[in-house]
């Protein structure tokens, strides 16, 4: 089951079928442990409508009061690019420590207004000089903890203001148009399979710059550990979002420049693609 949410109200898409219901509460409808058990039988009670009905729609970010939070350093690529970029501070062995130790990098990403979706534009920070896509698989995580979605993030970044020193990383990482996610929440009935790829291209008109892609069981943590830290001391009234941190990054020559169209897949839930404004 596929979850968006619209102009129009909630669209959820069982299989090939598509059915709105305009006046449900967001927060209340995602933020149950039975969704992909229990959602599908009350959709079916909702107004059915066409494939094409539903195009003519508008997206918004898959998201109600939640917050967005990201891990980081959990691939072996991710780890290499941060020491590299951080060597002249000093700050490269922090790096290559996160990876290894029992506690995981977790942090703040974003607030539900700064959050876009699909066909919206990203933004990169005007006093930033190098900056990058992160594409990573992200979680849907209920006020009880347990994990019930998967969407697309993408977790823009600002390398050189996160390289200068590691201490920046909060304003490498959040800022107005810093964060997408979407085009929907997928609520399988059983977890998402470990060999699901990421892709991602990144075009400069008709251009391809960068394309790469990886399978989310080259992480080094797992799911529940992430989530097992970030609610250690965190409630999260309406359930939140958790970034898995990216397994990609583009070589160092790369920064991403005004009008590239970046377009992440994910196997089973969809394509996200944004335009840098
Ligand atoms: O430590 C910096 C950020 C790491 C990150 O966002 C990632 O690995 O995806
Ligand atoms: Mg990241």
């Amino acid at each position: 089951m596929k979850v968006y949410n619209t102009d129009k109200g909630i669209v959820a898409q069982l299989e090939e079928q598509y059915f709105l219901a305009p006046a449900i509460d967001w927060d209340k409808f995602v933020n149950r442990d039975d969704i992909s058990t229990n959602a599908p039988s009350e959709i079916r009670g909702w107004q059915s409508i066409t494939k094409d009905v539903f195009a003519t729609y508008s997206l918004r970010p898959p998201i109600g009061t939640q917050e967005v939070w990201a891990a980081g350093v959990t691939y072996l690529r991710s780890r290499d690019a941060r020491m590299e970029e951080s060597k002249d501070s000093g700050g490269d062995t922090f790096y290559d420590k996160v990876y290894e130790a029992e506690r995981p990098e977790i942090f703040f990403k974003s607030t539900p207004h700064r959050v876009v979706t699909t066909n919206n534009n990203v933004r990169i920070r005007k006093d930033s000089s190098w900056n990058v896509p992160e594409p990573e698989l992200t979680l849907f995580i209920t006020s009880a903890g347990k994990i019930t979605g998967y969407t697309i993030g993408n977790d823009m970044s600002s390398r050189s203001i996160e390289g200068e020193n590691p201490l920046y990383l909060p304003q490498a990482k959040s800022y107005d148009g810093s964060t997408s996610i979407g085009p929907c929440i997928y609520f399988p009935e059983r977890p998402i399979p470990a060999e699901t790829e990421i892709a991602i291209e990144i075009t400069r008109g008709e251009k391809t710059m960068f394309v790469a892609s990886i399978a989310i069981n080259r992480m080094k943590r797992r799911h529940d550990e992430l989530v097992g830290f970030l609610y250690r001391e965190c409630s999260f009234p309406t359930g939140c979002f958790l970034m898995t941190g990216t397994g990609i990054v583009p070589a160092n020559d790369f920064t991403l420049a005004s009008g590239d169209v970046i377009t992440i897949t994910i196997d089973h839930i969809g394509t996200l693609v944004n335009t840098v404004e």
